[in-house]
């Protein structure tokens, strides 16, 4: 039976949510293939209404739906045990609760910090209006986030440090191989290039290593989705 994914849209088909890029590599990851992508738009969540709440990802599998990226995963383990593992163990389905924390406290927060005015000139132009208001209410006026970047930036870059410590000694997070370690800090990452900022990451970081090892996997998948051309920065 076919799996569906449910996942925000924004402008010109540019789908940036790090959230559904984590459960879109998870997927790939176990070999499933075989998914469709239906795009919800951020003013109208009437699409995921049967979940009874209004966050995404929401992954329905024949007669069984799933919400939260997390439990996605865990999901996706444990219903396709004969497909590549995400965790590889218990233990490691609990460090990855920590990683998965961390991008959630930490890496996110610290990049909308930063990327907040480009996230609004990714969304679709008919949920802009809905988007400044919801938004403006946490982060205040979007446009203030144009200016002053460079203290921004420099911080949260060096917050990677633990990143570029563990990939100096390994090729991905998860060791030799990827692992949903990798995909939750690389979805972040995704969200940046969506959006058209890339550049929050410098081109001789040595963490571009690792980002290049992953945008190449399955057939450059994530590489080949489309960014949002940003006209003002
Ligand atoms: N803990 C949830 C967070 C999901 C989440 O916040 N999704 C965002 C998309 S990136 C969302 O639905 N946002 C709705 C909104 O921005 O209004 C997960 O891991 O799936």
């Amino acid at each position: 039976m076919t799996i569906t994914v449910y996942e925000l849209d924004g402008v010109d088909d540019v789908r940036f949510s790090p959230y559904c890029w984590r459960t879109l590599m998870a997927l790939k990851h176990k070999g499933i293939d075989d998914f469709e992508r239906v795009p919800v738009s951020f003013r109208d969540r009437s699409p995921i209404a049967f979940s009874g709440q209004e966050r995404i990802p929401v992954l329905v599998d024949g007669d069984h739906w799933v919400n939260d990226s997390w439990n996605i995963a865990c999901y996706l383990e444990d219903a396709y045990p004969d497909g590549p593992a995400l965790f590889g163990s218990d233990i490691g389905r609990s460090q990855a609760q920590f990683v998965n924390a961390w991008t959630q406290r930490i890496q996110n927060p610290g990049l909308i910090n930063i990327v907040l005015w480009d996230a609004f000139q990714a969304v679709d132009p008919a949920d802009r209006d809905w988007w400044r208001e919801d938004r403006e209410k946490m982060f205040g006026r979007i446009e203030d986030y144009k200016e002053n970047q460079s203290e921004k930036l420099t911080a949260w870059r060096r917050d990677l440090d633990p990143l570029r410590m563990t990939l100096g000694d390994q090729p991905f997070l998860g060791g030799q191989a990827p692992a949903y370690v990798d995909y939750l800090v690389f979805g972040t990452f995704l969200f940046a290039r969506y959006v058209g900022r890339e550049n929050v990451i410098e081109a001789d970081d040595s963490l571009q290593d690792w980002l290049g090892r992953l945008l190449d996997m399955f057939d450059g998948f994530a590489r080949q989705a489309p960014k949002a051309m940003t006209s003002e920065r």
